[in-house]
C-alpha cells in the first residue's frame, strides 16, 4: 500500500501482540526486571487527554525497557471506589456499580486502541470484592498493631459531598476552606472516625526522602513541608492564683525574655478555667464566634488578629515575670500544645497582635553584625533572625543556637519544661460516611464493643442495594441487612460499622496486587515482591504529591513490617507529567469548550499520531497545548516515513556486507544513522527527553529522502537507516513501526515481533565528532583518503595520511621535502 493509512494497521498489530502474550511480565526469568507503572486511572468518566499522554509517556519507557532486554512489568488497572460515581449517581441515579462497570469497558477499548503495552492478565478493579477485601485485612493487622484507631476528632467536612475529607483534599486560597473535589466549603465538625497513625511514621518519611533522589524536589519538597518537622521546646507558664500551667510550644526559647503574653487557642481546654470570672461573659462570646469561623479565616496569613484577654496572669519560668494570658483566633488547637508565648519583637503576627491591644514589645536578639535593632517601643515590624542574645538574664550574649539548647537543658532540669519536636503531619482519618468505597470491618457489639471482623470472614461485601441519598447519613445505616449480625465474639446480635474507607487506601497498596492479582491467600505473593519492588518508574500527576504519594510510601513501610515487601520505598523515580491544555492554552474543561478526546483522535489519525504528539510537544514534566496543526505535522512526518520505505524498496534486500564500503553521501547518511541511534537512546536515559529523540528521527527521514542510492554500498547504508528508523520509532509510535519492520525484512524467525527485537547499539566511531574526508596527494597525484575530526590538527592529519596503506607504497623509500596542507581538505607530500 502506498499511502499511510494507520486505521488499516493498527489493530492488525494490537491483536498480534495479544496474541503472543508479548507484553507478559516474568516471560523473561533471567533478564533484570523492570517495574514501570503509570497511576491507574479512576474510571467516573470517560479517557482524556490527561490520561493518553500519562500512559503514553510510561508507555513508551516499558517498550524501550523490554527492547533493552529487561522483564518489564507494566500494569494498569482501576481505581474505581470513591466519591466522583457516587456524587454522579446523586445527579442522575445510575448506580455507582454499572457506571464504573461502563466506564471501565471503555476505558479497556480506549487503552487499546492507543496500543499500550500493558499486562492486561494483571488488571486490577479497586471495586471487586476479591480487591477491596484486602483494604480488610489490612485495617484487620494495622488495627491489631495500633496503627488504626477510633478517635474524637476534629474533621472536615464537605458541605458538598456530605463527608467528612482529609486535610490533603482541601484546598486553602484566599481564606477560604473549599473541597478539592466539589469545590463547596468546607466545616469543621467533631465527629467520631477511623485513624491511621500516620504520624508515627512521621520521622521514617522524612528520612526516607532522602533515598528519593530521582523524585522531582518539588514532591519532595513538599512532603518535607507537609510533614512540617519543627524542633522547639515545650515550657510551663504557671497561672498565677491557681494551680494549672499553661504549655507552651516555641521554635524560639531562645527569645523567651521578651515574651509579653501568652495566648491560648479558643478551644484551649483551660480557657474556661483560667478566665477570670468578670471577663467570662465576652470571652464565651469570642470563643463562640471563632467556633463558627472557618479555620482558614482565623489564621490565615492575611487574616486580621483578632483575641480577648482573659484576665488571667502567667509566670514565665525563666524570668518570674507575670505576663496577661489572652485568647487569640490565629492560635490553632491542634498544632502544637494549642498555647504560645507570644514575642512580639520577634515574630510578625505577635508583633500584629501587641500593636493592635497595646501590649509591650520587648527587643530580646541582636544580630551577630550590623546595625543595632532598637528598643521594642521604637520598632517598626519584628526582626525574626537568630542572633545574639540581649536583656535575657545570665543567657545574654549567647548566639541564638546555643541559647536553645542550654534554655531546654535548664527548663528540664528544672522541670518546667523541656526540648521538643512537633509535626504538622496529622493522622489520616479515613472514615467516609458514603456509599461507595470499602465497608470497615468492624461490628458493634453490645458487650464487646468494637470488634474487628475475623480475617476468615473478609470481605464484608458492599451490599449492591444502597440507597444513595447524599445527606451525611451513611447510606449503609439504611440497609438492615448488612447492618444486622452478629458479635464474632458472642454470637449476640450486633451492628456492623456503616461507615467506608477514603478511596485513598485503595491506592495506597495497588501496586504490589499487580504481582498476584488473583491470589486468593493473601493480598500479593511476598516472593514476588522480593523480585518486582521497588517501582522503578511511576509516573502520575504532580498533584499527587502530598496525598497518594504519602501515604502509598506510609503503606509500604507497614507493608515491610507485615513482612510482605522488601523494601523501605515503594518507588525509585517518580515523574510527574504537565498537563494537556486545549488548543486555546486553557486547561481542558466543557467550561471552555476546549475539550478534545483521544478516542476521535485516535479514529481520525490512528493511535501512533497521538502518541508521537504526546512525546514531540515537550519533555514529560512540561505542560503541553493541544494544537491540531501539530498533530496533522505529525500525521505527516509518519506518512513521510512510510513513503520513503515504499521508494527504497529496491535497498531492502541490501547486503550488510557492503556497508563497509559506504563511502562519501552514503558514509554520511551511515553517521546520521548511528547520531540518531544514540541521540533517541540518550531521551530514554537520564532526563526523558523523548522529543529531541523524536526531533532526530525528523532529521533522518529528511536525510534518508535527499539521499539516492547508486551502489551496493550506498543501498546498504539505506537499508540499515531504515530498519534503525523503524526500530527506533517502535516506543513511540509502536503500529508503524512494526508494519515496516516487517516490511524491510527484520524478522530473521518467523512470527518476530519488534516490540521483542534488542534496541539497537550505534557504532562510537561514526557517532564521533565530525569528521572530514581529506585527500591525499603525493607530488600533487591523488593516491588516497583518509577521514579526521573535522578539528585534528596538522600534525595529526599527516600522521593519518602516513599510515593510509594506499599512500604507504608511494612514500616508501623516498624523502619527504615539503607538505602542503589545506585544513579539512587535502595534503600533499612533495617527495623525491
Ligand atoms: C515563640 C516564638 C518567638 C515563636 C519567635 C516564633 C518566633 P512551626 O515552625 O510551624 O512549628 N506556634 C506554636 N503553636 C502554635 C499554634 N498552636 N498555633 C499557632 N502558632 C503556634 O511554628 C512554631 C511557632 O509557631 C512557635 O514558636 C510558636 O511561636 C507558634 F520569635 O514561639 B513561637
Amino acid at each position: 500500500n502506498e499511502r499511510y493509512e494507520p486505521q488499516s494497521i493498527e489493530p492488525r498489530w494490537q491483536d498480534r501482540w495479544t496474541a503472543a502474550h508479548t507484553f507478559s511480565a516474568g516471560n523473561r526469568p533471567g533478564a533484570e526486571k523492570r517495574y514501570v507503572l503509570e497511576m491507574f486511572p479512576y474510571p467516573s468518566g470517560a479517557m482524556h487527554m490527561g490520561h493518553a499522554r500519562v500512559y503514553t509517556i510510561g508507555d513508551a519507557l516499558a517498550r524501550w525497557l523490554r527492547m533493552r532486554g529487561h522483564d518489564v512489568l507494566h500494569p494498569i488497572g482501576f481505581d474505581a471506589l470513591g466519591l466522583p460515581a457516587e456524587n454522579a449517581a446523586l445527579k442522575d441515579g445510575k448506580h455507582p456499580a454499572a457506571r464504573t462497570r461502563e466506564n471501565i469497558v471503555s476505558f479497556r477499548a480506549e487503552m487499546r486502541s492507543l496500543g499500550y503495552a500493558f499486562d492486561w492478565d494483571r488488571e486490577i478493579v479497586t471495586a471487586d470484592p476479591e480487591y477491596y477485601r484486602w483494604n480488610q485485612w489490612f485495617f484487620v493487622k494495622m488495627l491489631e498493631r495500633g496503627l488504626v484507631y477510633r478517635r474524637q476528632g476534629k474533621a472536615n467536612w464537605c458541605t458538598g459531598c456530605l463527608t467528612v475529607i482529609a486535610n490533603e483534599q482541601v484546598l486553602e486560597q484566599d481564606g477560604q476552606r473549599t473541597c478539592e473535589r466539589c469545590q463547596s466549603p468546607v466545616l469543621e465538625k467533631v465527629i467520631p472516625e477511623w485513624a491511621f497513625r500516620i504520624t508515627a511514621y512521621a520521622d521514617a518519611l522524612l528520612e526516607g526522602l532522602d533515598q528519593l533522589g530521582a523524585w522531582p524536589e518539588r514532591v519532595t519538597t513538599m512532603q518535607r513541608n507537609w510533614i512540617g518537622r519543627s524542633v522547639g521546646a515545650q515550657v510551663q507558664f504557671p497561672v498565677e492564683g491557681t494551680d494549672r500551667k499553661i504549655e507552651v510550644f516555641t521554635t524560639r526559647v531562645d527569645t523567651i525574655y521578651g515574651c509579653t503574653y501568652v495566648v491560648l487557642a479558643p478551644e484551649h481546654p483551660l480557657v474556661e478555667a483560667v478566665t477570670r470570672p468578670e471577663r467570662l461573659a465576652e470571652v464565651r462570646a469570642f470563643v463562640e464566634r471563632m467556633r463558627r469561623t472557618e479555620a482558614a479565616a482565623r489564621t490565615g496569613e492575611g487574616a486580621p488578629k483578632e483575641g480577648v484577654f482573659t484576665g488571667a496572669e502567667a509566670v514565665n519560668p525563666f524570668t518570674g515575670a507575670r505576663v496577661p494570658v489572652w485568647i487569640a483566633n490565629f492560635v490553632l488547637a491542634e498544632y502544637g500544645t494549642g498555647a504560645v508565648m507570644s514575642v512580639p519583637a520577634h515574630d510578625q503576627r505577635d508583633f500584629e497582635f501587641a500593636r493592635k491591644y497595646g501590649l509591650p514589645v520587648r527587643t530580646v536578639i541582636q544580630p551577630a553584625h550590623g546595625e543595632r535593632t532598637p528598643p521594642g517601643d521604637q520598632l517598626g515590624a519584628a526582626t525574626t533572625e537568630d542572633g545574639v542574645l540581649a536583656d535575657s538574664g545570665p543567657y545574654t550574649g549567647l548566639p541564638s543556637a546555643d541559647a536553645r539548647f542550654r534554655m531546654s537543658a535548664d527548663a528540664k532540669a528544672k522541670g518546667f519544661g523541656e526540648a521538643n519536636v512537633r509535626y504538622h503531619l496529622r493522622d489520616w482519618g479515613f472514615s467516609r460516611q458514603r456509599y461507595w468505597g470499602t465497608p470497615i470491618p468492624i461490628i458493634y457489639c453490645p458487650d464487646h464493643g468494637a470488634v474487628p471482623v475475623p480475617v476468615e470472614d473478609l470481605p464484608v461485601r458492599l451490599p449492591e442495594q444502597a440507597i444513595i441519598t447524599g445527606t451525611g447519613e451513611p447510606p449503609l445505616a439504611k440497609v438492615p441487612e448488612f447492618v444486622n449480625t452478629v458479635c464474632p465474639v458472642c454470637g449476640k446480635p450486633a451492628r456492623r460499622e456503616t461507615e467506608t474507607m477514603d478511596t485513598f487506601v485503595d491506592s495506597s497498596w495497588y501496586y504490589a496486587r499487580y504481582l498476584s492479582p488473583k491470589d486468593d491467600r493473601q493480598p500479593f505473593d511476598p516472593k514476588l515482591a522480593d523480585r518486582w519492588l521497588p517501582i522503578d518508574v511511576y509516573v502520575g500527576g504532580p498533584e499527587h504529591a502530598v496525598m497518594h504519594l504519602l501515604y502509598f510510601r506510609f503503606w509500604n513501610r507497614v507493608m515491610r513490617e507485615l513482612g510482605l515487601v522488601p523494601v523501605d520505598e515503594p518507588c525509585k523515580r517518580l515523574v510527574t507529567q504537565g498537563i494537556v491544555n486545549g488548543p486555546d492554552g486553557r486547561k481542558m474543561s466543557k467550561r471552555w469548550g476546549n475539550v478534545v478526546a483521544p478516542g476521535p483522535m485516535v479514529k481520525r489519525f490512528g493511535a501512533d499520531t497521538v502518541r508521537m504528539f504526546m512525546l514531540f510537544a515537550a519533555p514529560p514534566e512540561k505542560d503541553i497545548d493541544w494544537s491540531d496543526e501539530q498533530v496533522d505535522g505529525l500525521f505527516r512526518f509518519l506518512s513521510r516515513v512510510w513513503r520513503i520505505f515504499h521508494a527504497r524498496h529496491a535497498c531492502f534486500g541490501a547486503g550488510e556486507a557492503a556497508l563497509g564500503e559506504a563511502a562519501g553521501a552514503a558514509l554520511e547518511l551511515r553517521r546520521r544513522t548511528h547520531r540518531t541511534i544514540k541521540r533517541v537512546t540518550d531521551g530514554f536515559e537520564g532526563d526523558l527527553k523523548f522529543n529531541t529523540g523524536i526531533a532526530g528521527l525528523m532529521e533522518l527521514v529528511n536525510d534518508l529522502y535527499a539521499f539516492e542510492p547508486a551502489s551496493e554500498p550506498d543501498r546498504a547504508a539505506v537499508r540499515e537507516a531504515l530498519v534503525a528508523l523503524a526500530t527506533l520509532l517502535a516506543p513511540f509510535a509502536p503500529h508503524v513501526a512494526e508494519e515496516l519492520w516487517h516490511a524491510v525484512g527484520g524478522p530473521a524467525v518467523e512470527g518476530a515481533l519488534l516490540a521483542d527485537q534488542p534496541w539497537p547499539a550505534f557504532d562510537p566511531a561514526l557517532v564521533a565528532a565530525d569528521t572530514v574526508s581529506i585527500a591525499v596527494q603525493v607530488n600533487g597525484k591523488l593516491r588516497g583518503e583518509v577521514r579526521a575530526a573535522a578539528a585534528a590538527t596538522e600534525a595529526e592529519v599527516r600522521a593519518l595520511a602516513e599510515s593510509e596503506e594506499k599512500v604507504k607504497g608511494y612514500l616508501a623509500g623516498k624523502t619527504v621535502r615539503k607538505v602542503v596542507y589545506v585544513p579539512k581538505r587535502l595534503v600533499n607530500f612533495v617527495v623525491s
